[in-house]
Protein backbone atom coordinates (compact mmCIF):
# COMPACT_ATOMS: atom_id res chain seq x y z
CA UNK A 1 0.00 0.00 0.00
CA UNK A 2 1.06 3.68 -0.94
CA UNK A 3 1.38 5.40 2.53
CA UNK A 4 2.19 8.86 1.90
CA UNK A 5 2.93 9.71 5.48
CA UNK A 6 6.23 7.60 5.16
CA UNK A 7 9.44 10.04 4.57
CA UNK A 8 10.97 10.04 1.04
CA UNK A 9 13.83 7.55 0.76
CA UNK A 10 16.61 7.18 -1.72
CA UNK A 11 14.67 4.20 -3.16
CA UNK A 12 11.78 6.97 -4.14
CA UNK A 13 14.02 9.20 -5.38
CA UNK A 14 15.19 6.28 -8.07
CA UNK A 15 12.19 5.74 -8.68
CA UNK A 16 11.48 9.40 -9.96
CA UNK A 17 14.14 9.47 -12.02
CA UNK A 18 13.28 6.31 -13.74
CA UNK A 19 10.55 8.26 -15.01
CA UNK A 20 12.62 11.10 -16.27
CA UNK A 21 13.32 9.97 -19.97
CA UNK A 22 16.00 11.34 -22.52
CA UNK A 23 16.04 10.09 -25.73
CA UNK A 24 17.25 10.99 -28.88
CA UNK A 25 13.03 12.87 -29.90
CA UNK A 26 14.57 15.62 -27.21
CA UNK A 27 17.70 16.78 -28.94
CA UNK A 28 15.83 19.07 -31.07
CA UNK A 29 14.08 20.56 -28.19
CA UNK A 30 17.83 21.22 -27.04
CA UNK A 31 19.41 22.57 -30.17
CA UNK A 32 17.01 25.39 -29.91
CA UNK A 33 17.39 25.88 -26.47
CA UNK A 34 21.36 26.21 -27.21
CA UNK A 35 21.10 28.32 -30.47
CA UNK A 36 18.52 30.22 -28.29
CA UNK A 37 21.29 30.90 -25.82
CA UNK A 38 23.85 31.87 -28.21
CA UNK A 39 21.90 34.46 -29.55
CA UNK A 40 21.49 36.19 -26.45
CA UNK A 41 23.88 39.05 -25.55
CA UNK A 42 26.92 37.86 -23.26
CA UNK A 43 26.06 37.86 -19.52
CA UNK A 44 27.66 40.34 -17.34
CA UNK A 45 30.04 39.18 -15.41
CA UNK A 46 29.82 39.44 -11.89
CA UNK A 47 32.69 41.34 -9.88
CA UNK A 48 34.05 38.70 -8.21
CA UNK A 49 34.35 36.52 -11.59
CA UNK A 50 35.69 39.31 -13.09
CA UNK A 51 38.33 39.47 -10.55
CA UNK A 52 39.05 35.63 -10.82
CA UNK A 53 39.84 35.72 -14.47
CA UNK A 54 42.26 38.41 -14.37
CA UNK A 55 44.12 38.43 -10.86
CA UNK A 56 47.11 40.78 -10.14
CA UNK A 57 50.51 39.58 -10.44
CA UNK A 58 51.85 40.68 -7.40
CA UNK A 59 50.92 41.58 -3.69
CA UNK A 60 47.75 40.19 -1.79
CA UNK A 61 44.19 40.78 -1.80
CA UNK A 62 41.84 40.61 1.11
CA UNK A 63 38.57 39.60 1.04
CA UNK A 64 36.74 41.35 4.26
CA UNK A 65 33.48 43.20 5.34
CA UNK A 66 33.40 47.16 6.25
CA UNK A 67 32.20 45.92 9.30
CA UNK A 68 33.58 42.10 10.27
CA UNK A 69 36.22 42.83 12.63
CA UNK A 70 37.93 39.32 11.52
CA UNK A 71 39.51 40.83 8.36
CA UNK A 72 40.36 44.13 10.26
CA UNK A 73 42.44 41.37 12.47
CA UNK A 74 44.15 40.29 9.14
CA UNK A 75 44.36 43.84 7.40
CA UNK A 76 46.45 45.00 10.60
CA UNK A 77 48.98 41.92 10.38
CA UNK A 78 49.06 43.32 6.50
CA UNK A 79 49.77 46.62 7.55
CA UNK A 80 51.93 46.26 9.87
CA UNK A 81 54.23 44.01 8.11
CA UNK A 82 53.96 46.86 5.30
CA UNK A 83 53.11 44.46 2.82
CA UNK A 84 51.23 45.52 -0.18
CA UNK A 85 47.77 44.61 -0.51
CA UNK A 86 44.62 45.36 -1.89
CA UNK A 87 41.09 44.55 0.34
CA UNK A 88 37.85 43.72 -1.59
CA UNK A 89 35.19 44.19 0.67
CA UNK A 90 32.21 41.68 -0.02
CA UNK A 91 28.55 42.64 0.01
CA UNK A 92 27.17 40.62 2.19
CA UNK A 93 23.84 41.62 1.48
CA UNK A 94 24.00 40.58 -2.65
CA UNK A 95 25.82 36.93 -1.02
CA UNK A 96 28.97 37.94 -2.72
CA UNK A 97 30.78 35.94 -0.07
CA UNK A 98 28.64 32.87 -1.58
CA UNK A 99 29.94 33.41 -5.09
CA UNK A 100 31.51 30.10 -6.47
CA UNK A 101 34.81 31.70 -7.41
CA UNK A 102 34.88 32.87 -3.78
CA UNK A 103 33.74 29.36 -2.38
CA UNK A 104 36.35 28.11 -4.32
CA UNK A 105 38.67 29.82 -2.11
CA UNK A 106 37.58 29.80 1.08
CA UNK A 107 34.98 26.56 1.45
CA UNK A 108 33.43 27.93 4.70
CA UNK A 109 32.20 31.08 2.51
CA UNK A 110 33.03 33.73 4.79
CA UNK A 111 35.34 36.38 5.31
CA UNK A 112 38.41 37.04 5.65
CA UNK A 113 40.57 35.34 2.72
CA UNK A 114 43.51 35.88 1.21
CA UNK A 115 45.50 35.61 -1.77
CA UNK A 116 49.01 35.73 -2.39
CA UNK A 117 49.35 36.47 -6.35
CA UNK A 118 53.32 36.42 -5.94
CA UNK A 119 53.01 32.63 -4.42
CA UNK A 120 51.09 31.43 -7.57
CA UNK A 121 48.09 32.97 -6.24
CA UNK A 122 47.76 30.32 -3.26
CA UNK A 123 44.70 31.44 -0.90
CA UNK A 124 44.55 31.12 2.61
CA UNK A 125 41.02 31.17 4.84
CA UNK A 126 40.43 31.75 8.46
CA UNK A 127 41.94 34.49 9.94
CA UNK A 128 44.37 32.52 12.50
CA UNK A 129 45.61 30.53 9.53
CA UNK A 130 46.13 33.31 7.07
CA UNK A 131 48.20 35.46 10.40
CA UNK A 132 50.06 32.58 10.59
CA UNK A 133 50.86 32.35 6.84
CA UNK A 134 52.17 35.68 6.69
CA UNK A 135 54.26 36.17 9.52
CA UNK A 136 55.83 32.74 8.42
CA UNK A 137 56.37 33.46 5.04
CA UNK A 138 58.09 36.95 6.44
CA UNK A 139 60.28 35.19 8.76
CA UNK A 140 61.66 32.89 6.01
CA UNK A 141 62.03 36.13 3.51
CA UNK A 142 63.73 38.09 6.34
CA UNK A 143 65.12 35.64 8.92
CA UNK A 144 63.25 37.48 11.51
CA UNK A 145 59.96 38.89 11.96
CA UNK A 146 58.92 41.53 14.89
CA UNK A 147 55.41 40.09 15.18
CA UNK A 148 56.31 36.48 15.38
CA UNK A 149 59.58 34.64 16.12
CA UNK A 150 62.04 32.33 16.10
CA UNK A 151 62.17 31.02 19.25
CA UNK A 152 60.10 27.37 18.70
CA UNK A 153 58.93 28.55 22.58
CA UNK A 154 57.91 31.62 22.16
CA UNK A 155 56.31 30.68 18.75
CA UNK A 156 54.29 28.09 20.60
CA UNK A 157 53.35 31.09 23.75
CA UNK A 158 52.06 33.68 20.68
CA UNK A 159 50.14 30.63 18.84
CA UNK A 160 48.42 29.34 22.47
CA UNK A 161 46.99 33.29 22.74
CA UNK A 162 46.10 33.57 18.83
CA UNK A 163 44.43 30.01 18.60
CA UNK A 164 42.36 31.71 22.18
CA UNK A 165 41.44 34.90 20.33
CA UNK A 166 40.27 33.01 16.93
CA UNK A 167 38.63 30.11 19.00
CA UNK A 168 37.69 31.26 22.08
CA UNK A 169 37.24 35.47 21.71
CA UNK A 170 35.78 36.17 18.65
CA UNK A 171 33.12 33.93 18.48
CA UNK A 172 31.82 34.59 21.97
CA UNK A 173 31.72 37.98 20.75
CA UNK A 174 29.89 37.26 17.94
CA UNK A 175 27.39 35.06 19.69
CA UNK A 176 26.84 37.96 22.09
CA UNK A 177 26.35 40.38 19.44
CA UNK A 178 24.28 38.00 17.59
CA UNK A 179 21.27 37.10 20.67
CA UNK A 180 21.49 40.57 21.33
CA UNK A 181 20.78 42.52 18.41
CA UNK A 182 19.91 40.26 15.70
CA UNK A 183 18.38 37.19 16.82
CA UNK A 184 14.64 36.52 15.31
CA UNK A 185 13.00 36.48 19.34
CA UNK A 186 14.75 37.63 22.67
CA UNK A 187 16.35 34.84 24.04
CA UNK A 188 17.81 36.60 27.44
CA UNK A 189 19.33 33.58 28.49
CA UNK A 190 21.86 33.55 25.30
CA UNK A 191 22.66 36.89 25.73
CA UNK A 192 23.32 36.71 29.52
CA UNK A 193 25.99 32.93 28.19
CA UNK A 194 27.91 34.66 25.94
CA UNK A 195 28.02 37.75 27.83
CA UNK A 196 29.22 36.07 30.70
CA UNK A 197 31.78 33.97 28.52
CA UNK A 198 33.20 36.85 26.93
CA UNK A 199 33.80 38.46 30.93
CA UNK A 200 35.23 35.37 31.41
CA UNK A 201 37.89 35.39 28.54
CA UNK A 202 38.52 39.21 29.37
CA UNK A 203 39.49 38.08 32.81
CA UNK A 204 41.89 35.43 31.66
CA UNK A 205 43.76 37.99 29.47
CA UNK A 206 43.26 41.29 32.31
CA UNK A 207 45.30 38.38 35.03
CA UNK A 208 47.92 37.40 32.21
CA UNK A 209 48.47 40.66 31.53
CA UNK A 210 48.78 41.90 35.09
CA UNK A 211 50.94 39.52 35.88
CA UNK A 212 53.35 40.83 33.13
CA UNK A 213 52.83 44.48 34.43
CA UNK A 214 54.04 43.17 38.14
CA UNK A 215 56.99 41.38 36.26
CA UNK A 216 57.61 44.19 34.52
CA UNK A 217 57.74 46.75 37.55
CA UNK A 218 59.62 44.61 39.44
CA UNK A 219 62.31 44.65 36.82
CA UNK A 220 62.60 48.18 35.95
CA UNK A 221 61.62 49.59 39.06
CA UNK A 222 64.01 48.07 41.19
CA UNK A 223 64.44 50.72 44.11
CA UNK A 224 60.99 50.22 44.92
CA UNK A 225 60.51 46.37 43.97
CA UNK A 226 60.46 45.61 47.87
CA UNK A 227 57.75 47.95 49.13
CA UNK A 228 55.74 46.70 46.30
CA UNK A 229 56.85 42.92 46.94
CA UNK A 230 55.90 43.37 51.27
CA UNK A 231 52.63 45.89 50.10
CA UNK A 232 53.48 48.45 51.95
CA UNK A 233 53.31 50.27 48.08
CA UNK A 234 50.74 49.80 45.70
CA UNK A 235 51.93 48.72 42.29
CA UNK A 236 49.70 51.58 40.74
CA UNK A 237 52.31 53.91 42.48
CA UNK A 238 55.08 52.87 39.89
CA UNK A 239 55.80 55.18 36.98
CA UNK A 240 55.91 51.77 35.00
CA UNK A 241 51.62 51.24 36.21
CA UNK A 242 50.89 52.52 32.61
CA UNK A 243 53.71 51.16 30.34
CA UNK A 244 53.09 49.44 27.57
CA UNK A 245 53.07 45.74 28.66
CA UNK A 246 52.89 42.70 26.04
CA UNK A 247 51.40 38.82 26.07
CA UNK A 248 54.31 37.36 24.81
CA UNK A 249 58.27 39.19 25.17
CA UNK A 250 58.82 42.68 25.21
CA UNK A 251 57.03 43.86 22.10
CA UNK A 252 53.63 43.48 20.09
CA UNK A 253 53.51 40.46 18.60
CA UNK A 254 50.09 38.82 16.80
CA UNK A 255 49.26 37.44 20.31
CA UNK A 256 48.20 40.68 21.08
CA UNK A 257 47.21 42.41 17.81
CA UNK A 258 44.72 39.84 16.97
CA UNK A 259 42.40 40.86 20.21
CA UNK A 260 42.67 44.63 18.92
CA UNK A 261 39.16 44.45 16.33
CA UNK A 262 36.96 42.68 18.86
CA UNK A 263 38.34 45.05 21.95
CA UNK A 264 37.34 47.67 19.88
CA UNK A 265 33.66 46.38 19.05
CA UNK A 266 32.61 45.12 22.99
CA UNK A 267 31.30 48.19 24.17
CA UNK A 268 28.16 47.15 22.07
CA UNK A 269 27.52 43.96 24.49
CA UNK A 270 27.97 46.39 27.80
CA UNK A 271 31.20 45.78 28.27
CA UNK A 272 33.60 48.37 29.68
CA UNK A 273 36.71 47.53 29.32
CA UNK A 274 38.53 50.48 31.16
CA UNK A 275 36.00 50.28 34.42
CA UNK A 276 35.76 46.36 34.16
CA UNK A 277 39.28 45.12 32.81
CA UNK A 278 41.99 47.77 32.98
CA UNK A 279 45.23 46.07 31.86
CA UNK A 280 43.23 45.04 28.85
CA UNK A 281 42.06 49.26 27.94
CA UNK A 282 45.34 50.30 28.46
CA UNK A 283 47.18 47.27 25.81
CA UNK A 284 44.18 47.81 23.76
CA UNK A 285 44.87 51.81 23.52
CA UNK A 286 48.60 51.19 22.68
CA UNK A 287 47.86 49.19 20.06
CA UNK A 288 45.23 51.60 18.50
CA UNK A 289 47.68 54.15 18.31
CA UNK A 290 50.14 52.67 16.30
CA UNK A 291 50.26 53.93 12.69
CA UNK A 292 49.87 50.69 10.98
CA UNK A 293 46.67 49.96 13.13
CA UNK A 294 44.94 53.26 12.29
CA UNK A 295 46.15 52.88 8.41
CA UNK A 296 44.21 49.42 8.52
CA UNK A 297 41.24 49.87 10.64
CA UNK A 298 40.50 52.84 8.72
CA UNK A 299 40.24 50.63 5.14
CA UNK A 300 43.50 52.14 3.74
N1 LIG B 1 36.58 31.55 12.15
C1 LIG B 1 36.46 32.43 11.03
C2 LIG B 1 35.20 33.28 11.21
C3 LIG B 1 34.85 34.01 9.94
C4 LIG B 1 33.51 34.74 10.07
O1 LIG B 1 32.59 34.32 10.80
N2 LIG B 1 33.40 35.86 9.34
C5 LIG B 1 32.18 36.63 9.34
C6 LIG B 1 32.52 38.12 9.43
S1 LIG B 1 33.49 38.52 10.88
C7 LIG B 1 31.45 36.41 8.01
O2 LIG B 1 32.08 36.28 6.98
N3 LIG B 1 30.11 36.39 7.99
C8 LIG B 1 29.37 36.26 6.76
C9 LIG B 1 28.21 35.37 6.85
O3 LIG B 1 27.87 34.96 7.98
O4 LIG B 1 27.60 35.07 5.80
C10 LIG B 1 37.73 33.30 10.92
O5 LIG B 1 38.31 33.62 11.96
O6 LIG B 1 38.15 33.61 9.80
Amino acid sequence: MDNHNEPHTISNLSAGLKNVNIDHRDNGDINMLQQHLSSQAPMEQSRIAQFFNNQPTEGFTLFSHRSAPNGFKVAIILSELDLNYNTIFLDFNSGEQRAPEFVTINPNARVPALIDHANDNTSIWESGAIIFYLVSKYLNENGECKLWSNNLVEQSAISSWVFFQTSGHAPMIGQALHFRYFHSSPVPSAVERYTDEVRRVYGVLEMALAERREALIMDLDVENAAAYSAGTTPLSQSRYFDYPIWLVGDRATIADLSFVPWNNVVDRIGINLKNEFPEVYKWTKYMMRRPAVIRALRGE
